[in-house]
């Protein structure tokens, strides 16, 4: 029989981030309910779970990265909402916070997953915001969840995977 290492919903020791943006808030406000509402039913206390506001999807790498930095946090979800427009610029914002987020989330100690809605319309946005195609903001919190808690069973990179030990920032 193999030995399984995986994550649960239980909450890890340790707090949870939620950095979400302003620009498109009529989207991200429902993806912010969806994600602290998956959290605090799954366990987490009101005082483990800090939320950060950030101006739009291009500021939020340089915001993750801080709040990862910290050492503070066993998870971090990052919120946003890219709608196309008329001009290139939906391909540098959504292109930016991707490749952003994702070299944070490679390098960093805690959790770190990604609730961005990349979109073409605004229907689609509403439909991925607590409709039709669910909640990713709550999608976000949930893998955050499991990855936490996977990494709280990997240990820490330093105790080596599979030891079972914690982390070692703020957990
Ligand atoms: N920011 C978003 O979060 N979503 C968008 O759809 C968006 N569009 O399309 O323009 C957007 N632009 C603002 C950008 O993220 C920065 O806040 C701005 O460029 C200042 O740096």
């Amino acid at each position: 029989m193999p030995r399984f290492i995986e994550g649960t919903f239980v909450p890890p020791k340790g707090r949870f981030a939620i950095c979400v943006t302003r620009f498109n808030a009529f989207i991200t406000e429902e993806l912010l309910q969806g994600a602290i509402d998956t959290l605090v039913r799954h366990g987490v206390a009101d005082a483990d779970l800090d939320v950060f506001r950030v101006p739009g999807a291009f500021e939020l790498p340089s915001v993750v990265r801080r709040v990862v930095d910290s050492g503070r946090y066993a998870g971090v979800i990052a919120l946003g909402a890219v709608i196309r427009g008329g001009t290139p610029h939906f391909e540098y914002v959504s292109g930016e916070v991707a490749k952003g987020i994702g070299q944070i989330a490679l390098n960093a100690d805690c959790a770190v997953t990604f609730g961005v809605l990349t979109v073409d319309t605004i229907e689609q946005a509403i439909e991925r915001a607590g409709t039709k195609a669910g909640n990713k903001g709550g999608e976000a919190a949930m893998a955050c969840l499991e990855l936490a808690s996977l990494f709280e069973a990997m240990g820490s990179r330093a105790e080596g995977a599979g030891a079972g030990g914690r982390g070692k920032k703020g957990r």
